[in-house]
């Protein structure tokens, strides 16, 4: 996790509500090039996940390789203008846009003598700040603690460093046994608990399936307008803002269809590429109430220069979790800054299968509304079909 220390935070404007609450980490930011097509938007990315974890990056170290160094990942020579830009702006904490092995995030700190914060731990500290429900705290507390437990070993070496560097297997290798134990039994003590949520999820799911509602989710990359898009058609007041994961706990209502009756529209966190796998799995009941949807709508960010890859990477995480096989209308958010017009795109099969819309300012929702109509007319369509086969036989 970051450190807060409490003073003013003169970055903190953009980065949402927690943002005056909190001080800056003053950061320098590493993003090394492997050779990827899309390194600018990756670096755009980046600054947004750091301000969003209420940090201040004051300054860009790049560099590119063919592979990472195994064990500093950035190589000598890097390390030390990255030391060089710590010393220059002062700073008190270094990011990297990548992940880091434990080895060499000591080794880093060690060279460095500050903070090193990998990728995965930068995305698991915003969650972190956005857990609002139980079960969502107790999902990012899930993930910490394993990302935790593979570093584990690390505090002690420097501890018996510090201490003159003998006697390994001393007081130091018992308290790591003691923390481990301790670990081990608050993982498995949160994986009950969460265990107990999933249930009522299943019995909610169960419910609303005999009520023969439609079951939407927003799904999208993250900043797509998921939110914004979810309080235009439910007029709710779901936390929309322009930062990374300002939503993590899945919210649904109710929302009447015209001529078609009640669905129900979930929102709910969104994606980014490389999420750790950690996150994936603590994630997993939240994420399944995805897979479980009768239709995903994808949010895209038309105005994007990354959609692309973005929609990519949302399809990735589906095929993850398993809802690769949902049926999906990709929403094409944010018209308004691309100058399209509103409206439908069908395919081959007169499937609607994209709606170009702004949620901002709602041009387009319209059509949106009639796509929704379609779909749940179909479903109840499919569904009284189900019904008549699956009578039982009377012979
Ligand atoms: N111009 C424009 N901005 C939009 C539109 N829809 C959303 N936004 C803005 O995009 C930013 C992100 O919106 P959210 O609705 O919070 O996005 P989200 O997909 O829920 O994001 P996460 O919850 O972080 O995954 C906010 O600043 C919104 O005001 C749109 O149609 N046009
Ligand atoms: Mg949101």
């Amino acid at each position: 996790m970051l450190e807060r220390p409490p003073t003013r935070n003169p970055a903190g404007e953009r980065g949402g509500p927690q943002a005056g609450e909190r001080a800056a980490n003053r950061a320098i930011l590493v993003q090394l090039d492997f050779g990827e097509r899309d390194f600018t938007e990756r670096l755009d990315e980046f600054h947004m996940l750091a301000e969003s974890a209420g940090a201040l990056p004051l300054a860009v170290v790049k560099g590119k390789r063919d592979r990472p160094d195994p064990k500093t990942f950035a190589g000598r020579g890097k390390v030390a203008e990255i030391g060089e830009a710590v010393q220059a702006a002062e700073a008190d904490i270094v990011l990297f846009n990548h992940a880091l092995s434990p080895g060499q995030q000591r080794n880093l700190e060690g060279a460095l003598e500050c903070r090193v914060i990998d990728r995965n731990s930068l995305i698991l500290d915003i969650f972190a700040l956005r857990a609002k429900s139980h079960e969502g705290k107790l999902q990012v507390e899930l993930a910490q603690l394993q990302h935790l437990a593979t570093r584990l070993v690390r505090g002690w070496t420097h501890l018996e460093r510090q201490k003159g560097g003998i006697g390994l297997r001393g007081p130091g290798e018992k308290q790591l046994e003691t923390d481990r134990r301790l670990l081990g039994k608050r993982v498995a003590l949160l994986k009950d608990r969460l265990k107990l949520h999933e249930r009522q999820r299943a019995v909610r799911r169960r419910a609303r399936a005999r009520g023969e509602v439609l079951a939407v989710s927003l799904v999208g990359y993250t900043n797509a307008g998921k939110s914004t898009l979810f309080n235009a058609l439910t007029k709710a007041g779901a936390y929309a803002a322009d930062q990374l994961f300002a939503t993590l706990d899945t919210t649904s209502r109710r929302l009447y269809i015209e001529g078609v009756g009640q669905i129900v529209l979930s929102d709910t966190v969104g994606f980014i590429r490389d999420l750790p796998h950690s996150l994936v799995a603590a994630f997993h009941a939240t994420l399944e109430e995805t897979a479980q949807a009768d239709l995903l709508l994808h949010v895209v960010d038309s105005a994007s220069p990354d959609r692309d890859q973005q929609m990519r990477a949302v399809q990735t995480v589906l095929a993850e979790i398993g809802a690769a096989a949902v049926p999906q209308i990709v929403v094409w958010n944010k018209i308004d800054l691309t100058a399209a017009a509103p409206g439908g795109e069908r395919d081959d099969c007169g499937r609607l299968v994209r709606v170009r819309v702004s949620a901002r300012s709602g041009a387009g929702l319209d059509v949106l509304r009639d796509a929704l109509a379609e779909v749940a007319r179909d479903h109840a369509g499919d569904r009284a079909v189900t019904d008549t086969t699956a009578q039982p036989n009377t012979d």
